[in-house]
C-alpha cells in the first residue's frame, strides 16, 4: 500500500474489476454498456474513442481540442489527409498519443431549435461511428455526449438519443460489441444519463 495513495488503489481495483467483468462478458457474449464520468482522453480501456468533431476535422474547442492536444501534431496531419467530414457521418483515424488505438470522428449537429434535422443526424452519427467500428472490429468504443456542448443540443434529448440507437444497433448485431461506454465530463449531463438509462452498467 505504501507505494500507491488511496486514489490510485480505488483506480486500478476499479480496472481489475473492468477486467474481470470484461472477461465474463466474453464468455457470454453480451454487451456492456456502462456510464463513465471522466475525460475521454483519459479513458484506455476501449480500442477506439468518439470525437465530437466539426467538418473540417482540423481541430476545435471542447472535447476535440482535448483529444487533439492529448493525441499530438500527427493526429491533425493524418485528419488532413480527410477532405473534412459531413455532419453525421464518421471517419477513422489512429489514436497517436492517446491510450487508445484509435478515434472515429464524427460532426454532430449545431442545434438551430430542433427543425432542421437534428434529431436525424445526431441519430446518423451515432450509427455511422458504430458502423465504422464495427467494420474495422472495434469491440469497445467510447463515446462523449456529441453536439451538447458548444454545438448546444438539448442534453435530455441527446442523451435519449445516444442510449436509443446505440440500444437498438447492439441489439441488431449481437455479439459484436463487448463494450460500449458513454464518457460523461460533468455531474449534469452524468446525471441526465444516469436518469435516462436508469443504471450505470447494462447488459444486452
Ligand atoms: N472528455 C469527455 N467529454 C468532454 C471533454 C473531455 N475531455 N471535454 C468536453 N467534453 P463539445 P459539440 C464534453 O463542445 O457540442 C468543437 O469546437 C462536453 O462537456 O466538445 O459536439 C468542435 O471542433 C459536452 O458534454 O462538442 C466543434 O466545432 C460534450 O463533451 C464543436 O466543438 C460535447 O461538447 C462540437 O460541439
Amino acid at each position: 500500500i505504501g507505494k500507491y495513495n488511496y486514489e490510485e488503489l480505488k483506480r486500478k481495483i476499479e480496472n481489475l474489476r473492468e477486467k474481470i467483468l470484461l472477461n465474463l462478458n466474453h464468455v457470454d457474449n453480451k454487451t456492456k454498456i456502462r456510464l463513465l464520468k471522466a475525460d475521454i482522453t483519459k479513458v484506455d480501456n476501449v480500442d477506439a474513442i468518439v470525437n465530437a468533431a466539426n467538418t473540417s476535422l482540423l481541430g476545435g474547442g471542447g472535447v476535440d481540442g482535448a483529444i487533439h492536444r492529448v493525441a499530438g501534431p500527427l493526429l491533425l496531419k493524418e485528419c488532413r489527409q480527410l477532405n473534412g467530414c459531413e455532419v453525421g457521418q464518421a471517419k477513422i483515424t489512429s489514436g497517436y498519443n492517446l491510450p487508445v488505438e484509435y478515434v472515429i470522428h464524427t460532426v454532430g449537429p449545431i442545434w438551430k431549435g430542433g427543425n432542421a434535422d437534428e434529431s436525424q443526424l445526431l441519430v446518423a452519427c451515432y450509427r455511422n461511428s458504430l458502423r465504422l467500428a464495427q467494420k474495422c472490429n472495434i469491440r469497445k468504443i467510447a463515446f462523449p455526449a456529441i453536439s451538447t456542448g458548444i454545438y448546444g443540443y438539448p442534453v435530455v434529448e441527446a442523451t435519449k438519443i445516444a442510449f436509443q440507437v446505440v440500444k437498438e444497433y447492439v441489439q441488431d448485431n449481437p455479439g459484436d460489441f463487448d463494450l460500449v461506454e458513454f464518457v460523461l465530463f460533468d455531474d449534469s449531463t452524468y446525471n441526465v444519463y444516469l436518469k435516462e438509462t436508469g443504471s450505470n452498467l447494462i447488459e444486452l
